[in-house]
């Protein structure tokens, strides 16, 4: 029999390509859909036609039991989430509720579907296997470069805050039930799919704009940040990997490369043969409250357990994605319209 994956954020970056990685390997895919019409799953529809969507939020704890209800899963993947951390402080209850509380309904739709009661402390109980999409920005203000799974968190946003409440949350549901859950503390990951508004496709875009002549500048804040940038078609194959070991534990995944925004800038604008000295303006109002200033993974411990080792380089990574949207423009896409995907 295929195995069941049921997958939350499937119209997000990740979801798109955690589905497709899944469908490659003989599951049966259904991913959890919010909204009367939404615009992203729609897209996600035309790339994908396997995928069988359900109904739900996580806002909705009913809604996510009968979600496990229908799809009776081996495997749950909870991706979906307020993912923006600018929007975090914006819209801080909000991201509490959706991004550290959606967590705890997921977990307790798991626990109550599986029988396994609240009162029971265990050995390892229940079929269904948990992913939670953990992120670097718990480590936010770092004590130690490069961090690995027990490095201490000081997240510096609220986004990064509520992500911490489900990583112990996800924790701690395995320490109280045994569940088989765990998180993946994954370090930024990025494609042609990346959402418009995160740095390395603003930036993207922005090259493709000067290129084809649509626009004469791309604002950007903080150009001293660091990350740890990698492909996110890797990366979903790393979640998969976490969900088959042996004994559930929680794992940092990244490429242990760090790079600037300045970095970054410069090899978008340099793969499209222009000089972005002339092009980047720098503007306040787009640095953050509180910044995360230097992110590194130490994959290591992925590597030796799960053997899992990324495949696309930094500077592969950006000429894909600058090619992909000088490509999408130059066809007349529009990337605002959430219309097509590569
Ligand atoms: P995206 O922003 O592309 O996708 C977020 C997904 O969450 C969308 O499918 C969105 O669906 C869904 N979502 C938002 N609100 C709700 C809600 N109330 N109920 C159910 N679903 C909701 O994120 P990515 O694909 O980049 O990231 C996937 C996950 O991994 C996120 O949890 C993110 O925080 C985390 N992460 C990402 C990293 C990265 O570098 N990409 C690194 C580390 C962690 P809708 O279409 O309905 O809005
Ligand atoms: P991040 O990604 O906050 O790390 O979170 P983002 O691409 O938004 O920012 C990366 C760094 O770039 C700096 N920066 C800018 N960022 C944006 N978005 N726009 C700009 O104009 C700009 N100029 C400079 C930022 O200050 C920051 O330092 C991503 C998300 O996917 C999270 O969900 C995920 O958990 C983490 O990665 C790991």
């Amino acid at each position: 029999m295929a195995r069941r994956a049921l997958i939350t954020g499937i119209s997000g970056q990740d979801g798109s390509y955690l589905a497709e990685y899944l469908l490659s390997q003989g599951y049966e895919v259904a991913g959890l859909a919010r909204g009367q019409a939404n615009p992203r799953v729609s897209r996600l529809r035309k790339l994908l036609q396997d995928v069988r969507l359900v109904r739900g939020d996580l806002l909705d704890q009913g809604s996510l039991i009968s979600a496990v209800e229908k799809v009776q899963p081996d495997e749950v993947y909870n991706l979906g989430a307020i993912s923006y951390v600018p929007m975090s402080w914006e819209q801080a209850e909000l991201t509490g509720e959706v991004t550290g509380m959606g967590v705890l309904r997921m977990l307790e739709a798991i626990r109550v579907c599986s029988g396994i009661s609240s009162s029971r402390t265990a050995e390892r109980t229940g079929q269904i296997r948990f992913y939670q999409a953990s992120s670097s920005e718990m480590f936010g203000q770092v004590r130690e470069t490069p961090q690995t799974e027990v490095t201490p968190f000081h997240p510096r946003s609220p986004y990064g805050v509520a992500k911490t409440y489900g990583h112990f949350l996800t924790q701690n549901y395995r320490e109280s039930y045994g569940m088989y859950a765990v998180s993946g503390i994954l370090f930024n990951h990025e494609s042609p799919r990346r959402g418009a508004e995160f740095v390395t496709r603003k930036v993207s875009l922005g090259v493709a704009r000067i290129k084809l002549g649509l626009a004469t500048e791309l604002r950007l804040g903080n150009m001293e940040a660091r990350r740890d940038w990698g492909y996110a078609g890797d990366y979903v194959r790393a979640m998969h990997m976490m969900l088959q070991a042996e004994a559930p534990e929680d794992y940092v995944i990244g490429t242990g490369r760090t790079h600037t925004v300045r970095d970054l800038v410069e090899t978008a604008f340099t793969a499209a043969g222009l000089d972005w000295e002339r092009y980047v303006v720098t503007d306040q109002a787009l640095h953050r409250p509180a910044e995360v200033d230097l992110l590194c993974a130490d994959p290591k411990k992925a590597r030796v357990q799960l053997g899992w080792e990324p495949s696309v380089s930094f500077e592969e990574l950006v000429a894909m994605m600058v090619e992909s949207d000088v490509k999408l423009l130059s066809d007349g896409g529009d990337p605002d319209q959430d219309s097509s995907w590569p």
